[in-house]
């Protein structure tokens, strides 16, 4: 099927618009709208949509079609290998870059869960493991409104032959300017979207006296803390209305966020919603990709409405975004 890709310069940078129609026609294994349980204990699948909690009242819920885990069990024909006891890899059905792969849990474990060490040093690997390892890109669409579709926890790595938007992005933005210093490993920035995100950069675990794990939990907890002295920052704000105070309060506690995961830097968005604004009706649902500045358009109203926007600004519309007078970029560096 048809696949087009073309790209708009934003911020100097080529975001990428994939525009595939025939991804519309694909069954929608659609993650009800959940709120998060910090303290999950479900271990093993749900079998019915009754299993998955709660709807957030402001954010629209997709009809749930499929009611199967497509994960477990998993088709043969995708399975790829065994990571460790807990984790295996399976090919993307529907992938639009090839080799497009999963890093699955075993086991039955909620994707509003958060990362545990284990999910992250699997996934480290997989990064290690393919070609072009500096470019390849692993994310993780953590909650409902982060634009998951498959309630079973996955990760999801994207090998790619030159480096991705995201990353020209970052390494852009640490680099040294007039006026500011280089950023160097373990400072956290923010790029330039208009609403909240966290960038850590990693540090080369060849040359630190970190081992892998303990460098991927400190980048992830610190992110964590980042996150949440920013939606504060963001709830204090008085010309906020109740509406929003209250879907803040939500955020605080639902834990709905993308992360994205490269051999440089990991990175964490929270989520506000999981579409940009409509626009006569039209929206984008954005994942983590949308964060890497690369969006899937799958309808020629929806590439439009993208095209005149921008990928920035719309993606930046599902996050937690500051007023600008507030915001800046510069302000989160200083930090
Ligand atoms: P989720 O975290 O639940 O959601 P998602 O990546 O947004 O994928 P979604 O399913 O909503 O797909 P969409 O049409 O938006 O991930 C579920 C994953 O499981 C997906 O990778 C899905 O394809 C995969 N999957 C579902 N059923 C499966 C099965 N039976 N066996 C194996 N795998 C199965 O987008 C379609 C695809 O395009 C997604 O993979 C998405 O990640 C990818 N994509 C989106 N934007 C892209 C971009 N800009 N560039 C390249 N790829 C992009």
């Amino acid at each position: 099927s048809e696949t087009v890709k073309s790209t708009e310069t934003e911020y100097e940078v080529d975001c990428e618009i994939c525009y595939a129609p025939a991804l519309a026609r694909k069954p929608q294994g659609v993650l009800p709208v959940v709120e998060a349980d910090p303290n999950p204990k479900v271990t093993s699948a749900p079998t019915t949509s009754g299993d998955l909690h709660t709807a957030m009242p402001s954010t629209p819920v997709k009809k749930r079609i499929e009611k199967t885990n497509p994960f477990l069990p998993h088709s043969p024909a995708l399975y790829v290998t065994d990571i460790g006891e807990e984790h295996k890899v399976l090919l993307n059905k529907f992938c639009i870059v090839p080799r497009h792969f999963l890093v699955v849990t075993k086991e039955f474990h909620p994707q509003t869960e958060p990362l545990s060490p284990q999910d992250m040093l699997a996934v480290w690997s997989c990064l290690n493991a393919v070609k072009d390892s500096r470019n390849a890109l692993a994310f993780y669409n953590c909650g409902s409104r982060s634009g998951a579709s498959q309630p079973h926890k996955h990760m999801q790595v994207i090998p790619l032959e030159t480096p991705s938007p995201i990353s020209i992005l970052v390494r852009e933005t640490s680099m040294r300017r007039p006026g500011k210093k280089e950023n160097r490993p373990g400072d956290i920035i923010s790029v330039p979207f208009n609403c909240i995100n966290h960038v850590y950069l990693l540090p080369d675990p060849a040359q630190s006296d970190k081992d892998e794990e303990e460098i991927l939990i400190e980048a992830y907890i610190s992110l964590m803390d980042a996150m949440m002295t920013s939606i504060r920052e963001y709830a204090d704000q008085e010309s906020l209305s109740d509406e929003e105070k209250s879907l803040c309060a939500n955020g605080m506690s639902s834990f709905a966020y993308n992360w994205i995961l490269t051999k440089e830097f990991m990175m964490i968005v929270p989520r506000k919603q999981a579409s940009s604004d409509p626009v006569d009706g039209v929206s984008l649902d954005v994942n983590s990709l949308g964060f890497a500045c690369m969006v899937l358009a799958k309808t020629p109203e929806v590439l439009t409405m993208v095209q005149k926007k921008g990928v920035i600004n719309t993606v930046s519309e599902t996050g937690f975004c500051f007023l600008r007078e507030y915001y800046s970029p510069e302000k989160e560096q200083q930090r």
